[in-house]
């Protein structure tokens, strides 16, 4: 598929995270995987946090944890083009899909891109489920204290509104 450019470099917010195998190798070799792709630049990457899986069922503590991140980057890649990239680099990375929510070896997903709206089959921005996931929250706002989402707005008085039940990792920076 002849990929869509953009004549702009646009900010987007993406969440990584993994429950299964080397997690936390995982998270750092797919910041660099996303840097590489060919219209995606990486500004920032939070620190790392560990949450219990979160199940269609609700949170199933005998699951391995998450490891979760928040990375900030610049995409002259148009949303399909950038998510289909993105699913790439799930796959080279193991990412096997058999189940919604199922373990997973790595996840990502755009919480925005710029101020776009797009909600088709293939892709929801702003990412819908964001504000209600410590395991986003708590990332974005290690980076920015200040944080907005998308949509949503203050990710504080998001975080203020839900359990956290996110511990911050003891870890080299992802990037
Ligand atoms: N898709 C639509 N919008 C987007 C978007 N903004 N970003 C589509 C990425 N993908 C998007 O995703 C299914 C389809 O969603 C994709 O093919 C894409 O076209 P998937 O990754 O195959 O499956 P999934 O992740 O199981 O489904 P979903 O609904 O994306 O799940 P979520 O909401 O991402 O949740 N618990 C903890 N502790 N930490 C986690 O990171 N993640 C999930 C997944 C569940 N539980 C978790 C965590
Ligand atoms: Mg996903």
């Amino acid at each position: 598929m002849r990929q869509q450019r953009l004549h702009v470099e646009l900010p987007v917010m993406l969440a990584i995270g993994s429950n299964l195998g080397d997690r936390e190798s995982t998270l750092r070799d797919a910041v660099h995987a996303i840097n590489r792709i060919d219209g995606v630049t990486v500004d920032a990457a939070s620190s790392i946090v560990q949450t219990p899986a979160l199940k269609l069922s609700g949170i199933d503590h005998s699951a391995p944890a998450y490891l979760n991140a928040v990375v900030l980057a610049r995409s002259s890649l148009e949303p399909h083009a950038l998510l289909a990239e993105l699913q790439r680099v799930e796959a080279e990375h193991g990412r096997v899909r058999d189940e919604r929510w199922g373990d997973r070896t790595l996840d990502i997903d755009i919480i925005s891109f710029a101020h776009l709206q797009v909600d088709d089959e293939l892709l929801t921005i702003p990412h819908p489920r964001a504000a209600e996931r410590s395991f986003v929250l708590v990332p974005l706002l290690q980076l920015d204290p200040h944080a907005h989402l998308a949509g949503i707005g203050s990710a504080a008085d998001a975080l203020a509104g839900i359990e956290n039940d996110a511990t911050e990792c003891e870890a080299e920076p992802l990037w």
